[in-house]
């Protein structure tokens, strides 16, 4: 079988599964299964040698890919209320990246399950290449200099939500505290329940990148990541870690739970980095 043909036939074999969906009742099967064929699609699509071909079954790859992310979130965590259309209006057009619409509500996504740890039980560390390993509760955590920064943030399926206030302390300042090794080029930052996300050093450092315990004043909401999320708000949302344990420093890029899923590594919105 040629690649062309067997990316045609993973893409058919992806697309039955998903028709018999609503008979299986059971979408984390679907999803995992639907999954793994468009990662195996995603794959044999180097081998097309016709550039024109290609770019066109990259196109139903990628679209069958986001179809599949909203399918998890439908699955994982039930349809997500907070998705509705804002009028794009009176906002400077400049700040909307490419294919994104703006959402009135605050739209839940994630895979899995809210973690139930409580609030005083959490840590958060941070770990590899750093000369100190270091570990910080809740209250550690805003003990130290906290600060609120207004940012954009744009989820990959197509909505961005304006002006959110972030409460919490610069990641930069921790990696300070834990002194990052000079080797240290990337992270991958954990969260529950196993879910990770890798970013490079730079922007981890960036003056807007903070773990946040509040969002517009209130203290953050266990769906959106209470008590503790990661927010990189110059990176597509799925960067933004919520329920973060763990900042571990790389000296290489290691794919995270979407990038491995055939998800961009860098995830500029503005670039329109979804897919690798
Ligand atoms: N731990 C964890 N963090 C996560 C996710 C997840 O599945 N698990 N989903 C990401 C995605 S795809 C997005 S868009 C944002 C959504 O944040 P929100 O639910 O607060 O809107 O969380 C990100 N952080
Ligand atoms: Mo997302």
């Amino acid at each position: 079988m040629d690649a062309e043909t067997r990316v045609v036939d993973l893409l058919r074999r992806a697309d039955d599964i998903v028709k018999a969906a609503p008979a299986r009742r059971d979408d984390a099967a679907v999803v995992g299964q639907v999954g793994e064929l468009l990662a195996q699609a995603r794959d044999a699509l180097a081998d097309v040698r016709d550039d024109q071909r290609r770019r066109s079954l990259a196109g139903q790859v990628s679209r069958r890919v986001g179809d599949l992310d909203q399918a998890q979130v439908a699955a994982f965590s039930g349809p997500s209320p907070g998705v509705r259309r804002a009028p794009t209006r009176d906002v400077d057009p400049a700040r909307i990246p490419p294919n994104q619409h703006l959402t009135a509500g605050f739209p839940v996504l994630h895979v899995g399950r809210l973690p139930d740890t409580p609030a005083h039980d959490w840590r958060l560390v941070v770990t590899g290449l750093v000369a100190r390993r270091q570990r910080w509760s809740l209250a550690e955590l805003q003990e130290r200099s906290t600060v609120t920064e207004r940012s954009d943030f744009h989820c990959v399926t197509g909505w961005s939500r304006l002006d959110n206030d972030w409460t919490g302390v610069r990641v930069r300042d921790l990696l300070d505290r834990a002194g990052a090794k000079p080797s240290a080029t990337h992270a991958v930052v954990a969260g529950h329940p196993a879910y990770t996300a890798n970013l490079d050093l730079e922007v981890l450092r960036r003056d807007d990148v903070l773990v946040a315990w509040a969002h517009d004043g209130q203290p953050l909401a266990r769906e959106h990541g209470g008590p503790l999320r990661l927010v990189v708000p110059s990176r597509y949302g799925w960067k933004s870690v919520k329920w973060v344990t763990e900042i571990r420093l790389l000296d290489r890029d290691v794919p995270g739970y979407w990038e491995e899923r055939g998800y961009h590594d860098v995830a500029d919105p503005f670039r329109e980095q979804r897919f690798r």
